[in-house]
């Protein structure tokens, strides 16, 4: 029977033959639309074949979890192909509607993907932020596998100039990071260019000193036996001299080049030049292009040796972009596509028929044995790998004594001190996590009672000490709070990390992330990325727009409700009372483990069933609350969006409708143009984005013909006389609302923030921007004329 080596080289070359001809067919083959026809990205794939060979094929275990270079996904797709998880027509489709994704999707491709990649750096540290989460798990008992996984990112080297590694990597070292390993595709070649000399040097310095292994992979094995050849010692030395740019080139221009140049530089020296004429033009190419991330021999010793290290490793792995093509080496392959020609020497160079292009074991002498050695890849043992976890409970209400006067935030903080206090699953599963701002966001409370997470135990030493402090932080293997450094894109990574907790290992979490809500941008592409990946979460973002006033002009956000509102997957609150955050909150914790693609009923035009995750937006302003009971349908509108504070009556003239932090502006607004203008109405805002989401997705459906699809806007709205003014007020940009004037036509004026960076007192800042009272009622005056308003300081 063969060996190992010999039965992944076979696999290796047909996942790059299935690799490129994927690419081939969704540019040249497949009928239909020339926009699908696109760089396949078939050099970066090549890049990767022989490490993703040797991984899937024979090094990953089925615990093992999987961040691949989006744009290897062709690679990817062709092993999937080989294991039995991936169908033709998918690969038929790559690129294509419904077809195998450009980038491996979670959440849209269906061959087993275990980390959505796409924007370069997150899948990568996301790789790091799951295996901080397996050992949150393993701490608390809650890991089920027999055998940890192992979490593996293949990377571009040029992938490595996105800061967010960095600021993983130090995240990673201050938790003792683990069973990880980062295998980067050193094929010194990024989208635009050639990467500077050197570059290993800095990328091994840097893991170091994050407390990684490194490994560097550079010489084949044909290379290191001409190295023990006479003369070898001197070509190993023009190699290791030799810049990136001129190997590029000499491995695109092939064996000829690489004899001339060799000659050029080492010719009439004796033995190397003697070692250099023994060998043909075709040898001499294969020898110079036998990089150590093409070696299976060299890979395989590698990644063997280091299964038994405690300590996250990172290979540095010598590529070649566009391995074993045509284009390998060219500087401008990126986008490269092989022409039809070139395909067809490919094709019978894989020994593949015309006609036979798809079959996975074409062209292979001994085809059995080899689908034989597929069966017993140990990747595949214990089936399906994507895992559900149970859904866990949540109390009816949760229920705390409301202040007569107090703020969002400060509701937030009471609710989840009350959560903590709870001996609870619910309790036990809920995990918070914050960069540097836990305290601040008032979560204090929570982590007293709860303790900061760490693998081993460490002592709050002003406790110890006796130094009084209102914070006893005590880290354990117990605690449920994980602290981290400054860095929002951390953040959201390590709430994806959480949020994929039951799909990644089988136990769910529920994940509280806390942070200031201007910061949302710093982190945001780890938060389309998380919801990207269907991670589920809830972040609260606190304190937020103008309204933290004292805070700094720097720190107001304005268009955080509009990313809210737009970003899929994301279901964002801006609750103005605490009473009305209680019951966003216990919905949110239902909210995050919902996963029925079922629609619950003719009116689920939320998607409820479906869930999401959650963005509560709250503030430190503390304002006057309601002394009210919240009957179940009150619940639902708080939920659904929206109510009634005031009913406008049969003759409205006007109707203000505010969100959040802004109700005590609106009430008195309203108060005072009660007698001026007829039937006012105030309409409390709770969640734009799910009134919005509801009104797009009943309007489709009554295009589609469903006559009785009415959303909760409509609804609210439906009692409001067609000639009534709206005024809409919002600590934020003011598209926010404004679309509600589209509902009925209603004549709008939306009052919001539009620029930022003033400081000053809430008072000073809300007339500034017009949101105060005096401001709204400006608007409703020029808005609805009519008789003056008495309250209305003429030019306030
Ligand atoms: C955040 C982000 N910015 C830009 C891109 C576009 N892009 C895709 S691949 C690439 C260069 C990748 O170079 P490298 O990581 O070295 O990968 P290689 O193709 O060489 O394997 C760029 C700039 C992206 N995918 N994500
Ligand atoms: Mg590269």
């Amino acid at each position: 029977m063969k060996d190992e080596i010999a039965f992944l080289a076979e696999l290796e070359k047909k996942v790059l033959w299935l690799s490129s001809w994927m690419i081939h067919h969704a540019n040249h083959i497949r009928p239909g639309d020339d926009s699908l026809k696109v760089g396949g990205h078939q050099a970066s794939s090549a890049s990767l074949s022989t490490i993703m060979t040797a991984l899937y094929f024979s090094v990953l275990k089925p615990e093992d979890r999987v961040a691949v270079k989006p744009h290897a996904s062709p690679v990817f797709h062709a092993i999937q192909y080989l294991l039995g998880n991936q169908t033709r027509e998918k690969l038929e489709n790559f690129r294509g509607f419904g077809g195998a994704q450009s980038y491996p999707s979670r959440t849209k491709d269906t061959d087993d993907v275990d980390f959505s990649t796409g924007s370069v750096g997150l899948g990568a540290a996301q790789t790091l932020f799951a295996s901080l989460v397996q050992d949150y798990l393993g701490a608390k008992d809650l890991l089920r596998q027999t055998e940890e996984g192992r979490m593996v990112a293949l990377l571009g080297d040029a992938e490595m100039d996105e800061g967010n590694i960095f600021e993983a990597l130090l995240e990673g070292w201050k938790h003792g990071l683990r069973n990880t390993w980062w295998v980067v595709d050193y094929n010194r070649q990024s989208l635009d260019a050639v990467v500077r000399e050197g570059l290993w040097q800095r990328f091994e310095a840097i893991f170091k000193n994050f407390g990684w292994d490194v490994v560097v992979l550079k010489h084949g094995s044909l290379q290191q036996s001409a190295f023990a050849e006479p003369g070898g010692q001197a070509l190993k030395e023009w190699i290791d001299r030799c810049p990136n740019q001129l190997y590029s080139a000499l491995t695109f221009q092939g064996g000829a080049a690489w004899r001339k140049r060799l000659l050029d530089d080492l010719g009439d020296q004796g033995e190397v030049s003697a070692l250099i004429e023994r060998r043909s033009d075709a040898d001499l190419e294969a020898l110079m292009t036998n990089l150590a991330g093409h070696d299976l021999p060299v890979l395989m010793e590698a990644f063997r040796a280091a299964a038994s290290h405690e300590r996250p490793v990172c290979f540095i792995a010598y590529t070649i972009k566009g391995y074993g093509l045509p284009l390998a080496g060219h500087k401008d392959n990126h986008a490269g596509l092989m022409t039809s020609t070139q395909i067809a020497a490919l094709r019978s160079k894989m020994g593949v028929r015309e006609g036979y292009e798809w079959e996975p074991f074409e062209g292979l002498a001994e085809a059995r044995e080899l689908e034989a050695f597929l069966g017993r890849v140990p990747f595949r043992q214990k089936g399906r790998r994507r895992l559900s976890g149970t859904q866990i409970e949540i109390p009816e209400r949760i229920e705390v004594q409301i202040a007569s006067s107090m703020s969002t935030q400060q509701g937030f903080g009471l609710l989840m001190h009350e959560i903590a206090k709870r001996d609870s699953e619910f309790a036990a599963r809920v995990v918070t996590t914050s960069p540097d701002v836990t305290v601040s966001t008032n979560l204090g409370a929570w982590v007293n009672r709860r303790g900061v997470f760490a693998r081993n135990e460490l002592a709050d030493l002003f406790r110890k000490e006796r130094i009084p402090s209102t914070f006893a932080w005590d880290a354990s293997p117990r605690g449920q709070h994980l602290e981290l450094g400054i860095a929002e894109m951390n953040l959201f990574l390590m709430l994806s990390g959480l949020g994929l907790s039951h799909s990644l290992f089988g136990e769910r979490l529920l994940p509280v992330g806390t942070l200031y809500d201007p910061f949302i941008e710093r982190g945001l592409d780890a938060l389309n990325y998380a919801c990207y990946q269907d991670a589920r979460f809830i972040v609260a973002a606190t304190p937020s727009g103008v309204t933290l006033a004292p805070e700094g002009g720097a720190h107001q956000s304005i268009a955080t409700p509009l990313i809210g509102m737009a970003q899929d997957g994301l279901a964002s609150f801006e609750p103005g009372f605490v009473d009305e955050l209680a019951i966003i909150l216990r919905f949110a914790f239902d909210y995050i483990q919902r996963d029925d693609d079922r629609a619950t009923g003719p009116s689920d035009w939320l998607r409820d069933a479906r869930g999401g995750s959650v963005y509560l937006r709250l503030s430190t302003r503390t304002i006057e609350q309601p002394n009210r009971k919240i009957d179940d349908g009150l619940a639902a509108d708080i939920v659904r969006g929206g109510y009634w504070l005031r009913r406008p009556g049969p003759n409205a003239e006007l109707v203000v409708a505010y969100t959040g932090v802004l109700a005590p502006e609106a009430l008195e607004a309203v108060g005072m143009m009660a007698e001026d203008r007829r039937d006012i109405g105030l309409l409390a805002i709770t969640s734009a984005d799910r009134l919005n989401a509801g009104w797009n997705a009943a309007q489709a459906a009554q295009e589609r013909g469903t006559a009785d699809a009415v959303s909760h806007i409509e609804e609210l709205l439906s009692a409001v006389p067609a000639g009534c003014g709206l005024i809409t007020a919002v600590d934020g940009h003011p598209a926010t609302l404004a679309w509600i004037g589209a509902v009925f036509g209603h004549r709008t004026r939306s009052l919001g923030v539009e620029h930022f960076g003033q400081t000053g007192t809430i008072p000073e800042l809300y007339r500034h921007h017009g949101i105060d009272a005096q401001g709204i009622m400006k608007a409703a005056r020029a808005l609805v004329p009519g008789r003056p308003i008495r309250h209305l300081r003429s030019f306030a």
